[in-house]
């Protein structure tokens, strides 16, 4: 059985997203999201940086969540959420997909592990002004991108639009007010999707 090891609202919310969408079975297993539990040996010897989620299955564990998606579309294949690799486009697919972890997610999870170090007297503004306007910077790529189109890659919805969609969830968490308005077309396309639904209430 494949297991999801996920905290509510966190990156786990892409792996169950694609279960949802591929009709794989999962269990989800919810743990403490403390930071005194994600230190622990036991949590640490499913992932050794203390963060979530975790995803094993026969085969072992994974914790990188772009890592489980791309293994999850390998091995449920057919299915028709990846472009074929000779496809035109799969080098953009490739693209939207590595840049929702690797760029746009990045500049947030700063803003996100500045807020948990520093306390309010000690939160240095300019800093997170600066990741804000990184991930904007990023936002504002992808909703150039999508103008016209249903999901990032045209009229076909693909596993690059479950990376994205996450990282504007987080964005949309953290920077609400920032979130540039011709993205929202999008994003709201993505959340009108019932397995984004179950995946968010997981
Ligand atoms: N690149 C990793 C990032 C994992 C990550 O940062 N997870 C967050 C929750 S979504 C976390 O556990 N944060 C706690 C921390 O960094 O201390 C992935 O995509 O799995």
């Amino acid at each position: 059985m494949l297991r999801i090891y996920h905290v509510t609202g966190t990156r786990g919310t892409r792996v169950i997203w694609l279960c949802e969408e591929l009709g794989v079975e999962y269990q989800v297993e919810k743990i403490d999201f403390s930071p005194a539990y994600r230190r622990s040996p036991e949590w640490r010897a499913l992932n050794p940086v203390g963060k979530v989620p975790v995803m094993s299955d026969a085969n072992g564990t994974l914790f990188e969540s772009g890592a489980m998606v791309q293994y999850l579309l390998d091995r449920n294949t057919p299915n028709t959420l990846q472009p074929d690799r000779s496809a035109a486009d799969y080098g953009l697919y490739l693209q939207w997909f590595w840049f929702a972890e690797a760029t746009l997610a990045r500049p947030l999870g700063e803003i996100v592990n500045h807020g948990r170090a520093f306390p309010d007297e000690q939160k240095i503004v300019p800093v997170v002004e600066e990741m804000a306007a990184r991930a904007v910077d990023c936002l504002q790529a992808v909703a150039d991108h999508v103008q016209g189109k249903r999901f990032i890659l045209g009229d076909t919805f693909t596993a690059a639009d479950i990376m994205l969609g996450y990282s504007i969830m987080l964005a949309e968490m953290l920077i609400p007010d920032q979130i540039p308005q011709n993205l929202l077309p999008y994003w709201q396309n993505l959340q009108s999707r019932p397995a984004l639904q179950i995946a968010r209430a997981a």
